[in-house]
C-alpha cells in the first residue's frame, strides 16, 4: 500500500508519497492568498505505478539517456536496458517505480522528509551495492530536494527529480516569464544523444537569457534539452502573472533538462483543464550519456565518496 506524508509550513505544503519518492502535490499560496497546486498531479495515487512520463518521481540510477552501446568504467563495459536505442531515466524499472523506505520525518519550523532506496548490485545492469536518498526540507519559502547516494563499487550516478511545473495551476505555461541562465544547450542526435558538442542558444526559441514569456518573440515548438549552466545561481526563474507565483531555481548540478511536453491528456492527471504546453520540467543533473564523453562533467560515483545533487526552489509572490 503507497504511502502518503506531508510536510508544511505557512508558505508551501508538500505531498509525498513512498513511491517513487516522488512529489505529489507542491502547494504555495497566489497573490490572493489562495492555495495553488503548482505541480501536475495525478488525481488517485494508484497511478504513479504507472507513470510513463515520470510524474513528480525521484530518477535514478542515471536520469537522462546512455547510448544503446552501453558505457565502460575501470575497463570492464556495461550493457545498458534500451526501448527506442536508448536508456533512458534508469532502465526497464528505474527507482521512480520502487518503493523508498521513509527514514524520518520532522515537523516544525524547517520541516522535513527523507526516503531512503538501497539497489544492489547490477540492478538494472549497474555495478555496486548503491545507498541512495533523497530529502525534501522546508525553510520559509524555499524547497529544497537533496539526493545522496554512496556506493561499494565505482558506478555511475545521475540522480533528478521529475516535476511538472505550472505556475497558474492549470492553463497553459506559454504565458509564464522564464529565465535560464544558460548560453548553450547540448547538440544532440537523432536518438537525443549528446553528440559532445554545444548549440548557442542565440537567435531560437531556446534564448531565455532576458527573461521573456515562453510563448513570445519565437514561434514557441517545444523543449526536450540540456541547457548548459553557468557557474553562477539562480539557473533559471519562471512567473505566472495569472497567479503572481515565481519560482527561482538554484543547484548544485552543471545542467538542466528543460522539458515541456505539449499535451498531457494521456495521463489522466488532475481535473484541472490543461492547455497546450500545460507544464515544464526543471531536471537539474549531469549531462545525458556521461559515461561515454571524456570532456562532459564525470558521472563516476567512487567507491568511498559521497554523490549529492542540491536544488533549491523558492517561491516569492510578485
Ligand atoms: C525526460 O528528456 C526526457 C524526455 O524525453 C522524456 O520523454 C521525459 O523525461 C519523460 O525529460
Amino acid at each position: 500500500m503507497m504511502k502518503k506524508y506531508t510536510i508544511e509550513n505557512n508558505y508551501i505544503k508538500l505531498v509525498t508519497i513512498d513511491y517513487g519518492a516522488a512529489i505529489h502535490q507542491l502547494i504555495t499560496k497566489d497573490k490572493n492568498g489562495n492555495d495553488v497546486n503548482v505541480v501536475i498531479s495525478f488525481e488517485d495515487l494508484e497511478s504513479y505505478k504507472h507513470n510513463p512520463t515520470y510524474l513528480g518521481a525521484s530518477v535514478g540510477r542515471f536520469a537522462g539517456r546512455i547510448n544503446k552501446d552501453g558505457y565502460t568504467i575501470n575497463g570492464k563495459h556495461y550493457s545498458v536496458y534500451t526501448k527506442n536505442d536508448v536508456h533512458l531515466h534508469g532502465g526497464k524499472e528505474g527507482f521512480s517505480f520502487k518503493t523508498w523506505k521513509m527514514e524520518s520525518i520532522s515537523e516544525g519550523e524547517n520541516p522535513s522528509i527523507k526516503f531512503s532506496y538501497s539497489s544492489n548490485d547490477m540492478e538494472e545492469g549497474y555495478p555496486g551495492n548503491l545507498q541512495v536518498s533523497v530529502t525534501y526540507t522546508i525553510v520559509e519559502n524555499q524547497l529544497s530536494i537533496v539526493f545522496d547516494a554512496t556506493t561499494d563499487q565505482d558506478t555511475i550516478v545521475n540522480l533528478t527529480n521529475h516535476n511538472y511545473y505550472n505556475l497558474s495551476g492549470e492553463g497553459s505555461i506559454l504565458d509564464h516569464e522564464l529565465l535560464i541562465n544558460a548560453e548553450s544547450i547540448l547538440t544532440k542526435d537523432s536518438d537525443a544523444i549528446p553528440t559532445g558538442k554545444y548549440t548557442s542558444v542565440a537567435n531560437t526559441y531556446f534564448d531565455f537569457r532576458e527573461k521573456r514569456e515562453i510563448g513570445s518573440t519565437y514561434e514557441f515548438k517545444g523543449i526536450d534539452d540540456t541547457y548548459v549552466l553557468k557557474e553562477n545561481n539562480p539557473l533559471a526563474t519562471i512567473y505566472s502573472k495569472k497567479t503572481g507565483i515565481e519560482m527561482v531555481v538554484t543547484s548544485n548540478q552543471p545542467g538542466v533538462v528543460i522539458y515541456t511536453p505539449e499535451t498531457m491528456d494521456e495521463n489522466k492527471i488532475s481535473n484541472k483543464p490543461l492547455g497546450k504546453y500545460p507544464s515544464i520540467c526543471f531536471e537539474t543533473e549531469k549531462f545525458s550519456d556521461g559515461p561515454n564523453q571524456k570532456d562532459f562533467p564525470s558521472t563516476l560515483l567512487k567507491k568511498g565518496d559521497i554523490y549529492k545533487n542540491e536544488t533549491y526552489l523558492t517561491f516569492n509572490i510578485k
